[in-house]
Parts: structure tokens; sequence; C-alpha cells
């Protein structure tokens, strides 16, 4: 039997993600076209933040937004002078995702609470709920944004003067949305920190197994670059008089792929190269392409070898648009190494699902979470349910609602532990 309450949770935020609002409640009312488009600033991200804050509220927590957008809910311990134990994810998605990406771990570590109400669980170290402002990067450029200035890596007045597409800055879109504040949570006062996530490929699912339990998190970095050569007429010009920033873009492409393709096969790790942004201007069949804006995804656990494919790239960008007579500029938005989470959270979350008879594998994580930021200053570990047929970042993204509950009865159990006196764990 499903609770309702947290599955009520994720279906209405799913309701208010999609471009028509609609609830979608089982894998076969899946549709293509009614995909998530909760970005960072939108009126749809506004409204599942504030869905969230009545319910932290509606749970007794005592709820604060730091100055980026992060929102906090805590759940008061009677040792207050001990550090924290924090679970929790992001609201925001990229354009047309699945219902479940970050909305899952908000939702998990706030219904790990109310069960602690309902059960009456009196807390030692302090609970707290959070969910990071702009972990997709999908609207104000940096992908983990909140949770990097949480962490003390980008200061908060340079992540608030980012704009969006429509040149609005962060900082005018929170204000407009009155979701920030001048409070700040200090990682100091955090001991453990656990973020509950859909796998996002395809390993549970295969192997049919419940919990995922994640020891490393991949590095991500991403390359963009703009092309610019010259708009001219396709009928007109003759080949060798081009300047065809999209015929440089292309190879680009290829080669990026070829080169992670042999990282894989001479290293056989977890490197993966995606161009998954590809912008051609103006964009009509009789117009050779004066301009290509590409947004290039780099991701490797060794990072060794990150660095060594992000370099690879930038030389290729700028030695392929000489070739082809075209400018480039390059900027690399973000670069976040590779994370190992803490044993003792890790050893921990498997303790907890042991107790409950709950079956976990080790693994690592091949998608980018707030979780590596947060991982920098506290003990942190991910916890992992199946995503059906691995699949993400898609309107088919789906995990079974069973599948859920044994995540949150994970999640409950290792807070409620970690969140007793040390002396008793
Ligand atoms: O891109 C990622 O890996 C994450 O979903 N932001
Ligand atoms: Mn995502
Ligand atoms: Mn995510």
């Amino acid at each position: 039997m499903i609770p309702q309450r947290w599955k009520e949770d994720i279906i209405e935020i799913g309701r208010m993600g999609r471009k028509v609002p609609q609830r979608i409640e089982s894998y076969d009312q899946l549709d293509f076209e009614k995909g998530q488009y909760r970005l960072e600033g939108t009126l749809a991200c506004q409204k599942s933040k504030e869905y969230v804050i009545a319910k932290m509220k509606e749970a007794g927590l005592e709820v604060r937004i730091d100055r980026v957008g992060n929102i906090f809910a805590r759940r008061q311990g009677f040792k207050t002078s001990q550090g924290a134990v924090m679970s929790g994810s992001h609201l925001d998605s990229v354009l047309n995702g699945g219902m479940f990406d970050g909305v899952l771990g908000v939702v998990s570590a706030l219904e790990a609470v109310r069960r602690m109400n309902d059960e009456g669980f009196e807390n030692q170290r302090p609970i707290e709920v959070a969910a990071f402002m702009g972990e997709e990067g999908s609207a104000f450029k940096k992908a983990l944004l909140g949770s990097l200035v949480l962490a003390g890596k980008m200061p908060d007045t340079e992540a608030l003067a980012i704009c969006n597409d429509e040149n609005v800055t962060l900082a005018e879109a929170l204000d407009k949305q009155k979701l920030r504040s001048d409070f700040s949570m200090e990682l100091d006062d955090v001991e453990y920190f656990i973020e509950s996530h859909v796998e996002q490929g395809p390993v549970l699912d295969k192997e049919k197994m419940p919990i995922g339990i994640v020891e490393n998190i991949t590095g991500l970095t991403w390359v963009n670059a703009t092309l610019s050569g010259e708009e001219n007429h396709a009928g007109t010009t003759p080949m060798a008089a081009r300047r065809d920033a999209l015929v440089a873009g292309a190879e680009i492409v290829t080669l990026t792929n070829r080169r992670a393709n042999e990282l894989v096969k001479s290293f056989g790790g977890s490197t993966v190269a995606t161009v998954g942004k590809m912008v051609v201007k103006p964009g009509a069949p009789n117009i050779v392409p004066g301009t290509v804006e590409m947004g290039i995804d780099i991701r490797d656990s060794n990072p060794e070898i990150m660095q060594k494919l992000k370099a690879q790239t930038i030389a290729s960008i700028r030695d392929l648009a000489k070739r082809h007579g075209v400018n480039s500029t390059i900027e690399v938005p973000f670069d976040h190494p590779p994370c190992p989470c803490s044993v003792e959270v890790v050893n921990a979350i498997e303790r907890a699902a042991a107790d409950l008879s709950i079956k976990t594998i080790r693994m690592n994580s091949g998608a980018g979470h707030d979780a590596q930021n947060i991982a920098e200053k506290v003990k942190t570990a991910m916890i992992f349910v199946p995503s059906i047929n691995g699949i993400s970042h898609s309107p088919m993204e789906w995990t079974k609602w069973d599948n859920i509950e044994n995540g949150i009865k994970v999640l409950t159990q290792v807070l409620k532990n970690l969140s007793r006196d040390r002396r008793l764990y």
C-alpha cells in the first residue's frame, strides 16, 4: 500500500511543471510532449517552491531561504549545538525534463521528517530539509549553482549577477518571486548530508535492485563555443569563398564523440562527452550559416581524463575554426571535479537498508548532483532508486512508486540513526 501523501506531492509538482498543467500518475500516461519546464526563475519553478514551502510549514519546520534562493527547513533537535543532518535535492528541471529528477529528493526528505512527526521521534541533531536553487544550469548557465555558492565556491554576488536568456539576472528573478532573503546557512553547522535521487541510468533497473548507494559522483564540465563565420547567399557564394560556421561545428561534434569513444576503449572508464546544444544562425537552408553556438558536456570519474578531454576539445575548436576561416570564442562556465562520498555515510545507509531487509548495491553516479558541492565540507552520500530503462532528462523518466517508498523508508531510517547522538550510532 503506497501512502498517498508523498505520491501526491510528486504528482502535483509534476502537474505544475508541464506547459499545459496536467496530472500524470502512471507510466502509461507519459508523453514526449508533456515534459517538465520548471527552469529556475520560471512561474512553474516558483509554484513548485511555494508548494514545497507550504508543505514544510505544515510539517512544523522552520523555513529559511538564503541569499541565492536555496530553501532550508529545520526540525529542531534537542541538542542544537550538534551539527545538523541535512537531506534534499533540487526543484528546477531541464527543458522538457522528467518529473522525478530533483523533486524525488526534496519530497523524500520532507516525507522522512513527516514520518518522524507521525511517530513522535525526538532527534538530537537538528534535521534540515533542503531544496537547492538552479541545479540544472538550464536557466542561469552554471549547473549546481545554488550548492556551489553554499559550499563557498562562488561568491553569492557573482551568482546573483548571472543572466538567463531573457537577460534577467538571478537576483531580479528571485526578488520578483520573493524567494530569497539575507539568511545564510553555514555548512560548518552541518555534520551529514544525504541526497536521494533517481539513478538516471540503467544499472538498478537492469539488476532489479531497489536501492543504489553512491560511492563516487562523476566530474562534469561544460565547454561553450561560439563559432563566427560569414552569413552569405547559398546560391551565389562559391564553395572556396565560404566561411561556414556549421561545417566547422559539425567536425567538432564528430571529433568530440570519437575522442570520448577512444578514451572509453583505452581506459574502460566512465568518459562521456555530448554536444547537447547546437544553435545555427540565421538557420535557413538558403543562407550559409554565419554563427553556431555549441554547448559541450564532458564527464569522467577520473579527473585527469576529464581535464585531458576538456583541453583537447578546446584545442580542436580553435584549430578547426581556423581551418574553416571562422573565429571562435570559448567559455567554460563551470568545472566540477569528481567527488568520493563519505564512507561513514555510505555505511550508515547500507546498515539502515539492511535493518529494513532492503537490498542495496554500491555504485557510481554518472549524473552530477548538488551532493558533490556539499561534500566539500560535509560528510555526504547519495541514495539512488531505479529509473525505468535508465531514462532521464526526458518526459519518459519514470520510477515505480514502490521503489520510491523503499527509498523513503531507507532515508527515514538513516536520518533517524544519524540524528541521534553519535554515541548511539
Ligand atoms: O546534468 C546532470 O548530471 C544533472 O542532472 N544536473
Ligand atoms: Mn538533472
Ligand atoms: Mn538532479
